[in-house]
């Protein structure tokens, strides 16, 4: 199958099957929204319907239903077939619908054809596996794989969603940051040039969000945190978004007027690679840290560390200033985790430049599994330095999960407190 190029930002996953099969009923299922009238009268979908909404952990998605076609329906000539037909070509990934109890043939050997004509993705999707199967399903199943599901018991449904991520375009991610501004509005970037800083260029994320803004027919002025109250004076009415090294957190936090969304180069870089609703529940977990208590720090490359580096300098002195001292932090670069990952009290990931959508969404189901919280370098900066949830609210629907949460003190009125630092 040729791949394919994903249509804008958001996935576009459409629901194909025979009538009554219980598309509709899936998406309400899998989404967890009312988005599809669902009957037990054969045809109740006439038209499309399309929702965009954040499939979690999937990202932005838009949900396609589409009128079932079956015998009754299928001559080349009725617009239901056409109209179907249609969203075919705006998929990036169908999922095939078929009820156990039901017919299963040639019908959907078409559909998996010109699925794999137009270079879309797709996962068959056995539902009402609460009745008995039919003969005529259970030999088209055979041979292929398929995901088992119940939408009226609700088995599967989980299994549904991993099976999306691991069939979803690899090259699939959603925006660095063009889904936050509008054409002609102003976003100012905060790069500080520290030894830090390679020489002579700007690292990915910064790149990044320099394309993005392009992209988005926004502008884009970058400074350094010491010119930013300059820029700031010269700019005729405030930015619609200003993004910062997460840093310099503090400093660029007590010079931005509270009323400019703000947030991380970090803080967008895990959005675009991760789930950052779980990465931020995952940050509160800090507040139950002792001194002793094992941290991994998981590094998705084995880059070379500078001498004040991130992730082995900086965040395990900033944690241990914050705990009190004397928590044992263990740095791991590349692909895996330590195989016992339950001696760990948190898992703190890199940024996950390296790594796709697809491939960071695995990382971060381990320690789920595992029950240890994993949160993010750019999410544990904001909570240390004192800009949680403040770095939150360019993201409305994470932010209210934590608006009513106080800003923490800076990290810098902690340190006193700090006893010796164990890395
Ligand atoms: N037993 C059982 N019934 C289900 C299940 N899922 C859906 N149904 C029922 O199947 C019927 C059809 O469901 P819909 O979701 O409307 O099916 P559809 O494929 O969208 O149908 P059309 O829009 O007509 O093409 C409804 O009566 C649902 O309650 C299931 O898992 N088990
Ligand atoms: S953020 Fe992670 S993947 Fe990117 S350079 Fe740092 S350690 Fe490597
Ligand atoms: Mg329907």
């Amino acid at each position: 199958m040729k791949a394919k190029t994903i249509r804008g930002d958001r996935l576009h996953i459409a629901f194909f099957g025979r009538r009554n099969v219980g598309k509709s009923s899936l998406i309400n299922a899998l989404t967890d929204q009312f988005v599809s009238i669902v009957s037990d009268t054969p045809g109740t979908t006439t038209d499309p319907v399309f929702k965009s909404m954040e499939l979690a952990p999937v990202g932005p998605v838009v949900i396609i239903d589409t009128a079932g076609i079956d015998d009754v329906y299928d001559s080349l000539g009725d617009q239901r077939v056409k109209r179907s037909q249609k969203i075919l070509s705006k998929t990036d990934l169908g999922i095939i619908v078929i009820d156990s109890d039901g017919i299963a043939g040639d019908f959907e050997d078409e559909l998996i054809e010109m699925l794999n004509k137009n270079g879309s993705s797709f996962i068959i999707v056995l539902n009402k596996i609460d009745k008995e199967m039919s003969e005529s399903v259970r030999s088209w199943l055979e041979g292929k794989s398929f995901v088992r599901v119940s939408t009226i018991d609700k088995i599967g449904i989980g299994d549904l969603k991993k099976r999306i991520i691991e069939v979803a375009p690899s090259e699939w991610e959603p925006p660095f940051l063009s889904d936050l501004v509008k054409p002609g509005e102003t976003v100012v970037l905060v790069t500080p040039i520290d030894l830090g800083a390679p020489k002579g260029r700007l690292i990915m994320p910064q790149i990044k969000a320099l394309r993005d803004i392009l992209d988005a027919d926004a502008i884009g002025i970058i400074c350094k945190e010491r010119e930013l109250i300059t820029t700031l004076e010269t700019l005729k009415s405030p930015p619609a978004l200003l993004v910062t090294d997460s840093q310099v957190f503090s400093q660029v936090s007590a010079d931005v007027p509270q009323s400019v969304p703000f947030t991380s180069f970090s803080i967008l870089s895990i959005r675009q690679k991760g789930d950052l609703g779980k990465m931020v529940k995952a940050v509160l977990a800090v507040e139950n840290l002792k001194p002793g208590d094992r941290i991994l720090i998981a590094e998705s490359c084995s880059h070379h560390p500078l001498e004040d580096d991130i992730g082995r300098v900086k965040i395990p002195r900033w944690l241990n200033a914050h705990v009190g001292g004397g928590l044992k932090i263990e740095t791991v670069p590349g692909c895996e985790y330590p195989e016992d990952l339950s001696q760990y009290k948190l898992v703190i990931h890199c940024g996950a430049c390296t790594l796709n959508r697809k491939e960071m969404l695995r990382r971060q189901s381990i320690p789920e599994e595992a029950d240890i919280p994993m949160t993010n370098y750019g999410v544990l900066i904001s909570y240390l330095h004192g800009v949680f949830p403040r770095a939150l609210k360019p993201f409305p629907e994470i932010y209210r999960l934590f608006e009513n949460k106080t800003e923490r003190k800076d990290i810098s009125s902690r340190r006193k407190s700090a006893r010796s630092t164990e890395i």
